[in-house]
């Protein structure tokens, strides 16, 4: 019999969620044409220009980058609307660009329409430039934007709730947009901060420098998001026992700010730089939110578009062989043949292995075949069956009898959607995964250990 599910489990738009690995973001708006992060909403429309926006070239950027969705700022804290609101005369209507007749959301869905990828929406809660901010009235006025939004550019993905400055907002305001959402989009996947706590998909993952915790639970306690000054580290780490499956989107631009800056042309993040963020996010059970700031003229500037590209290198090149793609696999608690332990590097999600009912540790050995020199590991769990093993060590031999720890590998403790570990190569001919503590039988669909190509 196949194991039952243990705790909170995903739905299935987390599940997809998960599978997109890294979301662009992109910070474009009144902020680009004011150089500025944070506007007081009283720029006047007409600086709003960009002369050579080009969506399709924001798109080919993710396309090389491989990544497959991407979520637009169609307005931030500073009230500016990208798109001919009807319910606002702050917008794209009164810029000069194409003599108020452009439209940066359709642009930008179209673009990504054309290319393949899933398109998202950042809405701000928080609004400077409009007086009702905070009231019923602004209630409404956030609904009828939503809607117009939800309803007239196609599949929405994701909806973008930032918490900043966000604090004078309830829960009945949240209330009553996530109907509107639920209505228009019932796929669409809910980021949720502070009193829009109950509608969350994913959560804050307590920084936005690019790092979730080790161990990084996909669990967690709602009041933990609601009340998230005082819970930083549980937003970092997740909560073992947390009665809701809300696990950590990290948010993180390539440059130091959201909002592109001439003068941060030098500063952005080098390709050692988002391998790390890479390891430190998707390697650690959460998927990376990659912010990229398109320039004045529309346009991200190409030594964003090449970091990206090394960057998609650096995964193909490291992931592409698994070392113990061949192995011989023995288990110590096997469940039985539907749940071989071959099908841990069997290369499909589809397949995997499981313990026996009852045992909560077990002990995998991979023999290679023949020695082999890695540097990476990495797990996958079942997410479809909970959060279930809560510690595990790897350990290497060359003859399958003396084996040494690799001390990166030692005493984890979550695994989840993915968990990787990097560490100085080692030579081994045997690979041992111990499962040490779980909350149930383990479920694992993939064991890999790697190396990455020669860098410097
Ligand atoms: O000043 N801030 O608002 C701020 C500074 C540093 C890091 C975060 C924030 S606000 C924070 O942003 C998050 C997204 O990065 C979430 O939306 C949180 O809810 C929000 O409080």
């Amino acid at each position: 019999a196949p194991p039952k599910p243990v705790g909170p489990v995903p739905n299935a738009r987390q599940i997809e969620w998960y599978h997109r690995e890294i979301i662009a973001f992109f910070h474009f708006g009144m902020n680009t044409f004011t150089n500025d992060n944070e506007g007081d909403g009283t720029a006047n429309p007409e600086v709003f220009n960009p002369a050579a926006l080009d969506c399709n070239q924001w798109t080919s950027v993710l396309k090389r980058a491989g990544i497959t969705t991407g979520i637009l700022v169609a307005k931030h804290a500073d009230g500016f609307c990208n798109w001919p609101t009807k319910h606002s005369n702050y917008s794209v209507k009164n810029s000069s660009w194409k003599e108020g007749k452009g439209d940066v959301v359709r642009e930008f869905t179209d673009a990504c329409k054309k290319a393949g990828i899933k398109a998202a929406i950042y809405l701000g809660p928080h609004d400077r430039h409009d007086s009702r901010y905070g009231t019923d009235d602004y209630s409404d006025y956030y609904a009828s934007q939503l809607s117009e939004l939800l309803r007239n550019y196609g599949p929405i993905w994701e909806i973008w709730w930032d918490g900043a400055g966000a604090d004078k907002l309830t829960t009945s305001h949240y209330t009553r947009w996530a109907d509107t959402v639920r209505r228009h989009q019932p796929q669409c996947v809910i980021f949720g901060t502070k009193n829009s706590y109950r509608f969350a998909d994913c959560r804050w993952v307590g920084n936005e420098s690019g790092f979730s915790g080790d161990p990084c639970w996909s669990t967690i306690n709602p009041f933990s998001i609601r009340d998230e000054s005082s819970h930083i580290q549980e937003l970092n780490h997740g909560e073992i026992n947390g009665q809701a499956y809300i696990p950590a989107e990290v948010d993180v631009s390539i440059r130091p700010s959201w909002f592109y800056h001439p003068e941060e042309d030098k500063r952005v993040k080098t390709v050692t730089e988002l391998w790390d963020i890479y390891f430190n996010s998707v390697g650690r059970n959460s998927v990376l939110l990659l912010n990229y700031a398109p320039n004045k003229e529309g346009l991200i500037s190409s030594v964003d578009a090449q970091r990206t590209d090394s960057l998609r290198y650096l995964i193909n090149a490291t992931f592409q062989n698994n070392l113990a793609s061949k192995a011989s696999v023995k288990a110590m608690h096997p469940r039985g043949e539907k749940y071989k332990p071959t099908n841990l590097i069997d290369g499909t999600e589809n397949t995997y292995y499981a313990s026996a009912e009852g045992f909560s540790t077990d002990t995998l050995t991979f023999n290679l075949g023949s020695p082999q020199v890695f540097d990476v590991l990495m797990l996958q769990e079942v997410i479809e069956l909970g959060q279930r093993t809560t510690r595990w060590s790897v350990d290497y031999s060359i003859n399958g009898k003396k084996w040494t720890p690799i001390p990166e590998a030692t005493d984890k403790q979550s695994i989840g959607y993915k968990w990787l570990v990097r560490f100085k190569p080692v030579r081994a001919k045997y690979v041992r995964l111990r499962i040490t503590e779980g909350q149930a039988s383990a479920a694992l669909h993939t064991f890999g250990v790697y190396k990455q190509p020669i860098t410097k």
